[in-house]
């Protein structure tokens, strides 16, 4: 674990960078989540359940998703018992869904 990058990756450098805090709209939320297979949306947040082999494949994918997250400054609520995990996003800055939130399920998808 020694080895695994803490630092946190420049993508947010700038003013493009600046926590985007513009709440989506419930028609760019529908349409954003037509691309990503199984998340839904609940009220102000997306989720979605994965089920994998065992443990260890379900917390391989966990520790690839800390370091999304942490490399995007985005963090989800995180949920797991044995081989299910459940992901919960939302912009707790901006107390609704924006599009860190898109943009860090659509990372963890192409990490599958
Ligand atoms: N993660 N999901 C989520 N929502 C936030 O609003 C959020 C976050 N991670 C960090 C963060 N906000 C900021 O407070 C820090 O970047 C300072």
């Amino acid at each position: 674990v020694a080895s695994l990058p803490l630092t946190r990756s420049p993508t947010r450098a700038g003013a493009e960078g600046a926590r985007n805090l513009n709440r989506l709209g419930d028609v760019q939320i529908d349409r954003a989540l037509e691309g990503l297979q199984g998340w839904v949306r609940e009220g102000n947040e997306i989720c979605k359940e994965y089920r994998f082999g065992d443990f260890a494949q379900a917390f391989r994918f966990l520790t690839g998703v800390a370091f999304l997250a942490h490399g995007a400054d985005h963090h989800p609520e995180i949920w797991n018992v044995y081989n299910r995990v459940r992901l919960r996003l939302s912009t707790h800055d901006a107390g609704g869904l924006t599009a860190r939130d898109i943009e860090l399920a659509q990372a963890i998808e192409d990490f599958l």
